[in-house]
């Protein structure tokens, strides 16, 4: 039984999680069996790491010392959650997987590219999803649009959203790059659409995929960008 690893990419409020709850409420709608989980987070250690990723009072996190959380994070993930419900054929819904790691540690940060596509292949255990759906915009629209959240100020910006515009403009041309790299596996859709316009896209590109019988990437290893 072959399940399906269908992650969701993309900067700050480019409507990732939007757009996986709408395509989730969709195949639970049509009877399919589907697990919705995040990277980082989606399992009691993953969420504790997360915690610390985000504080902003964590201002002084080394770059390395994100880049192995991340990584921790996401080994635990793959190997208690999403390894075991695609092993039984149910269809993964992932917001944020390794990619985050190329285009945020590597391009954002500036870590070695090598190094990164290494330690994801390690903490995804070779895993690589059939299908990414980035949503690419514009970083100053995307922060304008976590600003607006219905939440005190002070908790508007998580410790990554926090940085400076120049990181987010690094982490959005290594997204288009990795897109860039791997047109088959990765989906690009301009995040200025509307909403259920993009869903309707998602939707198609999905269907198309659960109608295959091949899929078009089995497990590997991510590409570096
Ligand atoms: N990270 C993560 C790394 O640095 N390295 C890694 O390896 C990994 C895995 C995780 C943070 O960690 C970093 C990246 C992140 O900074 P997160 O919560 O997963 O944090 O990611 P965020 O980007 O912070 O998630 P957000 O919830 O803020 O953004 P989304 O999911 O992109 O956006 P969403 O769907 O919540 O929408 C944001 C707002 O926009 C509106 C929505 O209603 C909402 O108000 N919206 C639209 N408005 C107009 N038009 C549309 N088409 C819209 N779609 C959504």
């Amino acid at each position: 039984m072959a399940g399906l690893f269908i992650t969701f990419e993309g900067g700050e409020g480019s409507g990732k999680t939007t757009q996986l709850k709408g395509l989730l409420t969709h195949l639970r709608a049509e009877g399919r069996d589907v697990v919705e989980t995040r990277d980082p987070g989606g399992t009691p250690i993953g969420k504790q790491i997360r915690s610390l990723l985000l504080n902003p009072a964590n201002g002084g996190m080394a770059v390395v010392t994100e880049l192995f959380l991340y990584e921790a994070s996401r080994a635990q993930l793959v190997r208690e959650v999403i390894r075991p419900a695609l092993a039984v054929g149910r269809i993964v819904l992932c917001d944020r997987f390794a990619d985050s790691t190329v285009a945020y540690q590597g391009h954002g940060r500036g870590l070695d590219l090598g190094l990164i596509a290494r330690l994801n292949a390690l903490a995804a255990d070779g895993l690589r999803p059939d299908l990414t759906v980035l949503l690419d915009l514009d970083p100053e629209a995307g922060l304008a649009r976590v600003g607006q959240r219905v939440t005190p100020p002070a908790e508007r910006h998580d410790r990554i959203e926090g940085e400076v515009l120049g990181f987010h403009q690094r982490v959005r041309a290594g997204y288009l790059a990795i897109a860039a790299a791997e047109p088959d596996r990765v989906v690009r859709l301009d995040a200025l659409h509307g909403m259920a316009e993009i869903e309707e896209l998602i939707r198609r590109r999905v269907e198309g995929l659960l109608r295959s019988p091949v899929r078009p990437s089995g497990p590997g290893i991510l590409a570096s960008g």
